[in-house]
């Protein structure tokens, strides 16, 4: 019984992350028409890349348990926002903007949460727009809104995360402020590059100032 038991809630976990990988699949798509649209218009892509994951179950257990509740289908539903998340490397600050409003605003998506950490940037220095977004996904018999989260960056604003990611776990106890400091300070000088470049482009343009 109690095997037949855990079959069950494999098979309702499974159903569960292919869900979220559909929803990722409309997001997807969605922006896909989008930066379509907008390099026909604007003669250049709105974004660089698209990068897409779902958590792995182990990943979901131990953010789960940080919250201290038990792993469930209800809790990952109720406390989790990003098991299907996607990252999308813009080339310029305005884009994301222009980008974000226009997925915010697609009469059949919903906004749950919308974090600027590029006007207030983290304590670490991190920056990147955030939107905790519903999205209908259309099975054989019912039609299910799945959270997604979208994270909108420039080139720099990723290159510097990944690197701070990577580095994060190997920050020692000595050096800890220092580190923490000197990546601060680089993500404010990429900050200043992520301006100046727009600022390019934009008298390239011939937009005004
Ligand atoms: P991973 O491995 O990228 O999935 P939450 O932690 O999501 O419950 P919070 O803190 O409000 O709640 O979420 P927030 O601030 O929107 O940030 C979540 C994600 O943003 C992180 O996911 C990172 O991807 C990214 N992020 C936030 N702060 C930093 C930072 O200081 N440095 C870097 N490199 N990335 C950051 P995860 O789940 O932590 O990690």
């Amino acid at each position: 019984e109690n095997l037949l038991r855990q079959k069950d809630q494999v098979k309702e976990f499974r159903t569960l992350m292919m869900k979220y990988d559909s929803a990722l699949l409309e997001v997807r798509t969605k922006l896909d028409v989008l930066n379509k649209e907008l390099s026909l218009r604007n003669n250049r892509n709105p974004f660089e890349a698209i990068k897409m994951r779902i958590k792995t179950p182990l990943s979901i257990y131990k953010k789960l348990n940080g919250k201290g509740v038990d792993f469930s289908i209800e809790n990952i539903d109720k406390y989790i926002s990003d098991v299907a998340g996607i990252r999308v490397v813009c080339s310029f600050v305005d884009d994301i903007y222009m980008l974000a409003d226009c997925l915010a605003n697609q009469d059949d998506i919903r906004v749950l949460q919308r974090k600027d950490y590029i006007d207030k940037p983290k304590k670490s220095g991190y920056r990147s727009l955030h939107l905790i977004i519903e999205v209908p996904i259309f099975l054989v018999q019912e039609k299910e809104y799945m959270k997604v989260e979208v994270q909108f960056r420039t080139i720099a604003m990723d290159f510097w995360a990944s690197l701070e990611h990577k580095m994060k776990y190997k920050k020692d106890n000595i050096n800890q402020e220092v580190i923490s400091d000197d990546l601060k300070f680089s993500a404010d000088l990429i900050n200043q590059l992520d301006l100046r470049m727009q600022q390019i482009r934009r008298k390239i343009d011939g937009e005004e100032e």
